[in-house]
């Protein structure tokens, strides 16, 4: 399975198509609408989001609300388009009119500076417009797809804020849950969409003193993943590596500057003694660990333990008391420009991590197994983890 997206912020819309999901899933545009609302949400989010009402427009690949096999074509209009046309129009030459909104002072740690040396853009504009993180919204249309496909085989994907700002989530409330459907009522129904009701309160503080600086927050997100197969990936080559591919995936969300499995870093802070998964076998379950520091992963292959994923996104580079910069043009010392943009974004982060763990896992799932139809998928999951059960 393979997608791509196309689309700019201010353009008419974006567009994804997905090439390789199998005949005959049940596919509800509702819920890739609940997901991409999901992700318009949260806590700190800045006035562009009062004029998105993301819904899908399913063009190809479904008929009667099922997929047929062929290319599924996906669109989202931007509802700010109506505010742009002059300035993105594509059938319309360049003219001091519609060239208004040119950008020509690079924010820091944004894309405009590298993308307008790089494509010899002398409007950073042209640069900024692919490279804002409105196209996620493409990605979790895609992911609401493949989440719908693997529940279809029992897996369970959930994205949601482990840290912002600096203030955590206590991670012993969330062992404490039984379950993921404990996990996702609470995240859900959480602004910042985290667990965690106190540390909720401080971010929201945080994101509100931030704001009336004009400055920004990053934050850490979590994914987690249950009842994945067991050996999906393979330790055999670099590139059949599924943590790895779930690395690029997380690393090319928008912003996005560290990935972990399992306890990550801190695992290099304990004895080998403490930190590996012992295994345990019992009749019924087959082999399983018991415990889950790793992850979900050995050797780049899911053990069958939830998957556990965290990302780290850097705080948002449009300031509102913006940092020093240079006139591309003047080549005079200015300050960078000024957009319109988010105090924070990592609680709509944690959706689109979550959509880019489940594209993945779909990958891995249909590259592993039969996907021409979704009944033949079931079958060969269904036996083989029942094999796996029986090793
Ligand atoms: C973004 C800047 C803002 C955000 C945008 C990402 O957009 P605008 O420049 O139109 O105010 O709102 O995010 C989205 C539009 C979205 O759907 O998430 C940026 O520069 O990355």
């Amino acid at each position: 399975m393979r997608y791509v997206t196309a689309g700019e912020s201010h353009g008419p819309e974006l567009t994804a198509i997905i090439e390789g999901i199998p005949a005959g899933l049940t596919l509800s545009v509702k819920q890739v609408n609940a997901d991409l609302a999901r992700r318009q949400q949260g806590y700190g989010r800045g006035n562009r989001m009062k004029i998105e009402q993301d819904k899908v427009i399913v063009t190809s690949g479904v008929r009667h609300q099922m997929t047929l096999g062929s290319p599924i074509t996906l669109q989202i209009k931007n509802h700010d388009y109506i505010h742009w046309q002059k300035i993105m129009a594509a059938d319309e030459p360049a003219t001091a009119a519609n060239r208004v909104r040119q950008v020509v002072k690079p924010r820091p740690g944004h894309a405009d500076l590298v993308g307008g040396q790089k494509y010899q853009h002398q409007d950073l504009r042209n640069v900024l417009e692919r490279s804002s993180a409105r196209e996620t919204a493409a990605r979790v249309a895609v992911g609401s797809v493949c989440k719908q496909l693997l529940n279809e085989i029992g897996v369970d994907v959930l994205g949601f804020v482990q840290q912002l700002g600096g203030i955590e989530s206590d991670e012993t409330q969330l062992q404490a849950l039984a379950s993921l459907t404990e996990l996702r009522q609470l995240t859900e129904n959480s602004d910042v969409r985290t667990y965690d009701s106190a540390a909720a309160q401080k971010m929201r503080q945080l994101i509100q003193q931030a704001r009336q600086a004009g400055d920004t927050l990053g934050g850490v997100v979590e994914v987690i993943a249950t009842h994945v197969p067991v050996g999906l990936g393979s330790y055999v080559s670099a590139t059949t590596k599924l943590d790895a591919k779930l690395a690029q995936a997380i690393i090319s969300i928008n912003a996005f500057k560290g990935v972990e499995f399992g306890d990550g870093f801190a695992l290099t802070q304990h004895p080998g003694s403490q930190v590996m998964d012992e295994i345990y076998y019992a009749k019924q379950r087959g082999f399983y660990r018991g415990s889950d520091h790793l992850g979900g992963f050995e050797g780049g292959m899911t053990t069958g333990a939830p998957l556990i994923i965290k990302g780290a996104m850097k705080p948002i580079p449009t300031l509102y008391q913006p940092l020093n910069s240079v006139n591309i043009k003047t080549k005079q010392k200015e300050k960078a420009s000024v957009q319109r943009a988010d105090t924070t974004a990592v609680p709509a982060a944690a959706v689109v991590a979550e959509a880019m763990v489940a594209i993945t896992l779909a990958q891995a799932v249909l590259a592993q197994f039969n996907s021409d139809s979704l009944i033949r998928l079931k079958k060969q999951v269904a036996a083989y983890r029942k094999e796996i059960a029986a090793y």
